[in-house]
């Protein structure tokens, strides 16, 4: 039998050529609106309207990305991104970001303090330093001797909705394992809000490339110093030029466990489509526990090189937002349970 490496060899070609999958996929190319951007949860939308601004010029995806995570990052009444965000439990707002090309540059900041936008840091670290991941005092030295300005992100609202959680917490930290049924992390928020709203934005420029952003203030009340995936390279964002762009929300430590945004990436590299691929990486999450946890979300987002996309989330719930020529929409994910 001819092997397909065989067949390459016979014609000359190399292996720098797309993967078979990829090449199959060529045939819907053309069909294919692009540019195209997607971002996690419905507030997405307006987050997609800020990057379609710059795809739409011909711009690149990487600042289509970052133009579409500022958004959030401004907005004080959106309480787990940049300005507004629930602090941790002693107070203090910290931020974790990342941002990745085409490429596979990739720059990201973790507990970031008093800097609003997260994101523009992680790409300053991408674009100005050796390195990929910044955290704390660090990268907030380096913020600011990059020039971004220093602000107070905690808004009298989230102040308020911290010092309500401490009247009730149980302020001691519990063993993030199985055997203990709930995290130390509460997902309910005082008023019945949930704690999910991580934006992960992924965009397919005009010109075929891709890149993606991930940015947040965590798990609302977190112990001081708690990373989550959104900075972490392969957990809560992953591009792939080649194959496509995937991004997670909902409990961090889920998502690490599994690299899960790399993990859907790798299963689209295997043929899987954007919404099969985030299927698997949530039954992989869903797998390690014995008995269904309903107090757990994890969502993922995934947009291919050739334009589909799709998502999957534990619970339901879980929506994305598009944008493409066509116009604006908004995708119910399915889900496990
Ligand atoms: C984290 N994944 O820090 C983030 C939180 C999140 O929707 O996605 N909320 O664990």
């Amino acid at each position: 039998m001819l092997l397909r490496r065989d067949l390459l060899r016979m014609l000359g070609l190399s292996a720098a050529l797309p993967s078979l999958a990829a090449a199959e996929r060529a045939v819907d190319v053309a069909e294919t609106r692009r540019p195209v951007v997607i971002s996690t949860w419905t507030f997405g939308e307006a987050a997609n309207a800020a990057a379609w601004d710059v795809l739409a010029d011909g711009g690149a995806a990487l600042d289509a990305v970052e133009a579409g995570a500022r958004v959030p990052e401004a907005d004080p009444d959106n309480h787990s991104v940049g300005l507004g965000g629930y602090p941790d439990r002693d107070g203090r707002v910290t931020l974790d970001a990342s941002i990745m090309d085409h490429a596979g540059n990739l720059g990201a900041v973790a507990c970031l303090e008093d800097v609003v936008h997260a994101v523009s840091v992680a790409r300053r670290v991408m674009e100005k330093t050796p390195h990929v991941l910044l955290v704390g005092e660090g990268a907030l030295g380096f913020a600011l001797a990059e020039g971004f300005p220093r602000q107070n992100l905690l808004t009298p609202a989230a102040e308020h909705a911290w010092r309500e959680w401490l009247q009730t917490a149980r302020y001691a930290p519990q063993p993030n394992i199985e055997r203990s049924n709930r995290y130390s992390l509460p997902d309910a928020l005082p008023g019945g809000e949930r704690n999910h709203d991580t934006i992960g934005i992924l965009a397919l420029d005009r010109g075929g490339h891709l890149a993606g952003a991930c940015t947040t203030s965590g798990m609302a009340f977190k112990l001081h110093g708690r990373v989550g995936d959104s900075p972490i390279s392969g957990a809560g964002l992953f591009v792939d030029g080649e194959v496509g762009a995937a991004s997670a929300t909902g409990v961090g430590e889920e998502c690490l466990r599994v690299c899960g945004s790399h993990t859907v990436v790798e299963l689209m590299r295997q043929g899987r489509s954007p919404e099969q691929a985030c299927r698997e990486a949530v039954e992989r999450i869903a797998r390690r526990h014995r008995t269904p946890r309903k107090d757990l979300q994890m969502a993922f987002v995934a947009l291919s090189a050739d334009g589909r996309h799709g998502g999957y989330s534990l619970q339901p719930g879980f929506a994305y937002a598009v944008r493409t020529s066509a116009g604006t929409r908004q995708v119910e994910a399915p889900s496990l349970t």
